[in-house]
């Protein structure tokens, strides 16, 4: 297991570096239950120039989304985004109660263990787009149960 972890993390850093120098660190996705039909992938992205997350892939899940958390009222809600600005220089979370990666319509369990290739697509302000490629380990669904409760919103 640590192995594992170790060896995505060195190719995500190998792999962003070749691409952007947009560098992705400590990408996590949220192991699911049968059944379950969506999750979500949280990571740290830090851009040398400003940027724009405006897009992921992954060949985990038929539908790949940017969502934010947005309070309504008293409800805490998540919600699709065009992006995910990119200052230069500043680290920007995509973690649990904020901005992730939504994975929906997933073709598998996502079980402790494995990995989840991930794409990041940055936009520049010249409209250049570049992706980084990362490898992202699952962590168990405890990890940090507020996040856990929001997704069984979907
Ligand atoms: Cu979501």
């Amino acid at each position: 297991m640590k192995v594992r972890l170790v060896a995505s993390l060195c190719a995500a850093l190998i792999s962003s570096a070749a691409f952007a120098q947009v560098t992705v660190s400590e990408p996590w996705v949220r192991a699911t239950v049968p059944q379950q039909k969506s999750t979500g992938a949280f990571m740290q992205i830090t851009s040398p120039v400003d940027g724009k997350l405006v897009e992921a892939k992954s060949p985990a899940a038929k539908v790949v989304e940017i969502h934010e958390m947005v309070m309504e009222g008293d409800i805490m809600k998540m919600r699709a985004v065009k992006g995910v600005d990119l200052p230069a220089g500043k680290t920007v979370e995509l973690k649990p109660g904020g901005y992730h990666v939504m994975l929906i319509d997933l073709n598998a369990q996502v079980k402790v263990g494995d990995t989840v290739p991930l794409t990041m697509v940055v936009e520049g302000k010249d409209g250049k787009r570049e992706n980084v490629e990362l490898n992202a380990p699952v962590r168990p669904l405890n990890n940090a149960a507020g996040g856990m409760q929001m997704h069984k919103m979907h």
